[in-house]
């Protein structure tokens, strides 16, 4: 019989090595049937006579017809969108004093992972850019088994008990007699069930800010939302949360571009990632923990066990401990992203639960629905959810059983296999749980530390911004405005006046209904801190790299000037691309040539984050004859994105009304436009040093929220 019992030291490559096998390379083969015939015909099927009826006996017929027919699978009752890679993790010290998990001990270890990134609410076709909670789940393909952080790119949760949450998805997707609308919570039902359940508070907060709304899954954060444990090998526990931070900091699309995005391109965040990893920008998040010792657990004055608490960084600092990378797309998104089988249940050595009650509930959920999903209970068998650690045990038969297992032992103690498979001691690797002292009659109930609904939504607010404060005041009108049913409008701006009453009353002036009773901030009941700066998205990190630049130019562009910009770009990480009227190459005036490789029909300024019109007057001329050019720049204001042109590229500018037609002599003289923010200009081809530098700043900047919106 096979040894193969000995764990074998992971690398960045052995979940690589382990798909290899399951690689299948069509390239320069014969076409076979499933049985591996070789089939001499695949147009035509087989028919009594070429005017006649098809054959019964047609068996490579059926056999394609019959795959064909059964080659969906349900779609994630939650999470169905979604899109995944590949890549590694590395510790960055040994965390021994906290965890015993092997692969967060020896830094020079890059543990495989698969990472899955989705929305929630909306079906497998649903647009990208919907108004949502994104899940960040991760797969570690560790030395010990697999260990699955299964988390979202917000910290806390609509609902504490997972009793509730047949509830809240019910409330959330499509209404069922009419299936209207898709992958979005503006509807009643889903306020119906906030105003009902006022402990979603907390969240709907997080789900109305600009949290909802990621530029890129490059640029959210992602949060493991329940407690669980770390436990050392001296058998000593912390509580802990898990975060990933993202190294290109976090960043959103504001709501009117969203929307537009869903129709110009729905995969517009699943494109970027796919992109940023072909082109070699691959995303890196580092891995923070924040630990509670086990004696602390009652020291705060929220409920460390409650998913609608955050516990904030300021009081429990994030201890950064490791990075993960993305290097490497799918082979085939079915096969990889659509089977993979994430659980919270699915632990390592060191790694526990808490009694958070809604991840008890969450530890039955994800086995069970995988079983309709994946069609049976050898899923773990399918290659993207395989452990690189070998796997045995007595567990046997099934759908789709892959694993040949030998011999005639099955069960649990034996003599006649020498008690094979067997039990491993703590000590050789074996899941010990932590002993933890449970005590309690059963009730059906929620412990009264779990009642404070209101203090951290109003932390979260209070943390906020001005912008980001304006920000979820327009999102509330927006989905408030499109629930029919007044009273549900009315209680909603009830229920919020106790997170903040001039939120309240901000809301309640957007959507026709009473001012809100309350008029004075509440006491926080439960908070030591007024504001927690980490929730803000403006304290995070700023750069240009990987950011995608329109570049608007036509025949008889400038080219050195246009050079020069393209090549400052691209140093500073950013990725520009030639939009025209037309594809293919287009001549300078000295006769070179450059690449357009989108037009203004096929493309937008929805789908960059800035834009530059270079210099030259039969290039502008050429772009003007086209007014989506003008919407080009007009809509890149309107967004806030930075907008730089050169020379007569400032003309566009004014026929999209940034720039008023009296200040055209002195915007093409140069001058910055009197103060707009994120405009850059510069007069012709002269030193571009100065407008590089200003440029790229300003691209690094994401968004200009202090430009008048006059146009
Ligand atoms: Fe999930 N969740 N969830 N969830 N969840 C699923 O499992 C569930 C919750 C999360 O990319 C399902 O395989 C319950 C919190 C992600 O494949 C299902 C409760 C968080 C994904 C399920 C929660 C998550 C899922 C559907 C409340 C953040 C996508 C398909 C008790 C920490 C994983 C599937 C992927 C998927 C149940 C709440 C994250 C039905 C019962 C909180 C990222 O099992």
């Amino acid at each position: 019989m096979r040894k193969d019992d000995q764990r074998e030291p992971v690398n960045e490559q052995s979940k690589d090595k382990q798909l290899e096998q399951f690689r299948v390379d069509d390239t320069g083969q014969k076409m076979t049937t499933n049985q591996g015939l070789r089939v001499s015909e695949d147009e035509h099927s087989l028919k009594a006579g070429v005017r006649g009826p098809t054959l019964m006996e047609d068996f490579q017929f059926r056999e394609k017809m019959t795959h064909f027919d059964h080659e969906r699978i349900p779609e994630r009752i939650v999470h169905a969108r979604g899109f995944g890679a590949h890549g590694y993790f590395q510790v960055y010290e040994p965390m021994s004093e906290f965890t015993k998990a092997k692969f967060l001990q020896d830094p020079s270890v890059k543990t495989p992972v698969f990472v899955r990134f989705s929305t929630v609410a909306g079906s497998r076709g649903s647009a990208d850019t919907v108004r949502d909670v994104r899940g960040f789940a991760t797969k570690f393909y560790t030395e010990e088994g697999n260990y699955d952080l299964v988390g979202n790119n917000m910290p806390v949760f609509f609902i504490q008990d997972a009793m509730k949450f047949p509830d809240f998805i019910h409330a959330v997707k499509p209404e069922p007699h009419n299936e209207i609308p898709q992958a979005a919570s503006a509807h009643d039902t889903f306020w119906d069930f906030v105003i009902s359940n006022t402990e979603t508070a907390h969240m709907v907060m997080w789900a109305m800010s600009d949290r909802s709304l990621p530029r890129s899954f490059r640029m959210m954060e992602g949060f493991g939302v329940n407690t669980f444990r770390f436990v050392n090998d001296r058998g000593e526990a912390h509580f802990v949360k898990f975060h990933w931070k993202p190294l290109l900091g976090m960043h959103s699309l504001v709501w009117d571009e969203t929307q537009k995005i869903a129709g110009k391109d729905p995969d517009f965040n699943r494109r970027d990632l796919w992109d940023a990893i072909e082109s070699g920008n691959y995303p890196e998040y580092e891995f923070g923990v924040q630990l509670i010792k086990e004696e602390d657990e009652f020291k705060f004055d929220f409920d460390i066990l409650d998913p609608t608490k955050l516990w904030p960084e300021e009081l429990v600092p994030v201890k950064i401990i490791g990075k993960m990378t993305l290097t490497q797309n799918t082979d085939n998104f079915f096969a990889e992203t659509e089977q993979i089988a994430f659980h919270p249940g699915h632990v390592v050595p060191g790694i526990d639960f808490s009694n958070d009650p809604l991840l008890q509930g969450r530890l039955f959920s994800y086995t069970d629905t995988q079983l309709s999903r994946l069609g049976g209970p050898n899923f773990h068998e399918i290659p993207i959810n395989r452990s690189v650690a070998p796997v045995h045990n007595n567990q046997r038969d099934g759908m789709h059983r892959m694993a040949i297992n030998r011999g005639p032992v099955s069960y649990h103690k034996n003599s006649l296999a020498g008690n094979a498979p067997e039990p491993a001691s703590e000590q050789e690797g074996g899941y010990v749980h932590y002993a933890e002292k449970v005590e309690g009659r059963k009730i059906q109930a929620r412990s009264d530390s779990f009642k404070d609904h209101f203090s951290q939504a109003t932390l979260f607010w209070n943390s906020m911004s001005p912008v980001e404060q304006q920000h979820i005041v327009n999102a509330f009108r927006f989905e408030l405005g499109k629930v029919k049913t007044k009273e549900i409008r009315e209680n909603a701006v009830e229920m919020f006046s106790h997170v903040d009453p001039d939120l309240a009353a901000q809301i309640a002036a957007g959507i026709g209904v009473k001012p809100p009773q309350v008029t004075s901030q509440p006491a926080a009941e439960s908070e030591n801190i007024a504001t927690s700066p980490a929730l803000s998205m403006m304290n995070t990190i700023k750069s240009a790299k990987t950011r995608k630049v329109a570049v608007l130019a036509g025949t008889g562009v400038n080219g050195a000037e246009l050079t020069s910009v393209l090549t400052a770009l691209k140093e500073a990480g950013a990725i520009p691309e030639i939009v025209s009227t037309q594809l293919g190459p287009i001549s300078t005036e000295g006769g070179a040539t450059f690449e357009a490789v989108h037009t203004l029909l096929t493309s937008d300024s929805l789908l960059f984050d800035a834009v530059y019109v270079a210099g030259g007057a039969q290039s502008v001329d050429e772009l003007k004859t086209d007014p989506k050019a003008a919407n080009f720049i007009r809509e890149a204001y309107q967004h806030y994105k930075t907008i730089a042109v050169v020379g007569e590229g400032s003309e566009l500018l004014i026929a999209a009304g940034v720039a008023a037609p009296e200040s055209a002599a002195a915007v093409a003289s140069g001058t910055p436009t009197a103060g707009v923010p994120g405009v850059i200009t510069a007069s012709d081809a002269g030193d571009m040093s100065a407008f590089n530098e200003a440029f790229v700043a300003a691209i690094a900047e994401h968004r200009h929220w202090a430009r008048p919106m006059h146009v």
